[in-house]
């Protein structure tokens, strides 16, 4: 099949490349598309190098599927005119999460809402990824009423100028350019993302509208707050979520277990439990620290960690990807 990844040479597009290896997609020939100051560059592939074109030239390759990370306005742009051509289109940015005529798939909890005429699938954020892959067993089990949920999440989430600064500020460069609007070494930012006029950031109302689509539940209450952290990769979740029907923690701890997709690390007495630097690497999502609230019998806590790029995103995609396969939807 040709694949084309829009935004190869970035951080989310890189990982997809590996992904895409590593799950042995059927690509017989890569497109790897970025911008016209990368035309020309070589990405390395199934063993091969393949030149990084423009969207305009990668566009008249005419590409079966093309996967894209190149942010918001890109998508707008380019996903139509993929589409329309006949390309099936896995879109990784927030540009078409919330247009009802797209679906938002995370393929372990509603790949089956997809049909062979979504010519673009959006990819949700991130930081909804593993809450809900977290929270959608407890939810289909249980209901959920509230989810009160803070991120702690890493630079590698905001693309490589974020990693460019905190390097700068490790190695004592202090003219760099600035990515965020303040130091984020030795720092935690209360701010992902542009704030809403409800004094939300945009990374907080994703948390609730993408919840909302995803479950296709608009009556779960969600209290967002996003977190930039000095972590390089993993984003990490404190979330306390308030069930319909009632549970024990031993149930939901076996709920979990049995999960696709899903590893339950809670060993509090060895010091186990999930962490940024033990989750970076791998595609599942690490949930540990589950507890009943100590304040509230009919909600829980627990905590969540993934890595951004992968799961979070890469993984995620081509997850979508290989489910298009699978149904005949596109053909190798
Ligand atoms: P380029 O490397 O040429 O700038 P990151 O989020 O890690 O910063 O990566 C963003 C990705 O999106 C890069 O591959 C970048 O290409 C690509 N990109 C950004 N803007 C455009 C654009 N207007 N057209 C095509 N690719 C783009
Ligand atoms: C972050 N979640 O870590 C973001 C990155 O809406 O696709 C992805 C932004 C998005 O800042």
């Amino acid at each position: 099949m040709k694949v084309a990844v829009f935004g190869a040479t970035g951080l989310v597009g890189g990982r997809m490349l590996t992904v895409l290896a590593e799950r042995n997609f059927p690509v017989t020939e890569l497109i790897p598309i970025a911008s016209e100051r990368s035309a020309g560059k070589k990405v390395a592939f199934g063993g091969k190098e393949w030149t990084v074109v423009t969207p305009q030239v990668g566009l008249d390759m005419k590409p079966e599927l093309a996967i894209f990370s190149a942010g918001g306005q890109t998508s707008l742009d380019w996903a139509p005119k993929f589409a329309q051509m006949g390309c099936y289109v896995v879109d990784n940015s927030s540009a078409w999460r919330m247009d009802p005529t797209k679906k938002l798939v995370i393929p372990e909890i509603n790949a089956d809402v997809l049909t062979p005429e979504d010519r673009i699938i959006a990819n949700p954020n991130c930081s909804t990824i593993q809450m809900l892959m977290a929270l959608a067993p407890i939810y289909r089990t249980y209901g959920i009423r509230r989810i009160v949920v803070s991120t702690y999440q890493a630079i590698t989430g905001t693309g490589m100028r974020a990693v460019t600064q905190m390097e700068n500020e490790r190695n004592g460069v202090t003219d760099g350019p600035m990515i965020y609007p303040h130091v984020i070494d030795r720092n935690c930012i209360p701010q992902c993302d542009s704030f809403t006029e409800n004094g939300y950031t945009k990374e907080e109302m994703k948390l609730v509208n993408e919840t909302h689509k995803i479950f296709g539940d608009d009556s779960i209450l969600v209290s967002p707050t996003a977190i930039r952290v000095p972590v390089v990769g993993g984003h990490s979740e404190s979330i306390n979520v308030e069930t319909v029907k009632d549970f024990t923690i031993e149930e939901v701890r076996a709920l979990l277990e049995r999960t696709p997709g899903l590893k339950v690390v809670d060993c509090p007495e060895r010091s186990e439990y999930p962490m940024a630097v033990t989750a970076q690497h791998h595609d599942e999502v690490f949930v540990g620290r589950l507890r009943r609230d100590i304040s509230n019998p009919k909600a829980m806590n627990m905590w969540v960690v993934a890595d951004n790029l992968r799961k979070g995103a890469a993984t995620n995609a081509v997850q979508i990807a290989q489910y298009l396969l699978e149904k005949g939807f596109i053909q190798a």
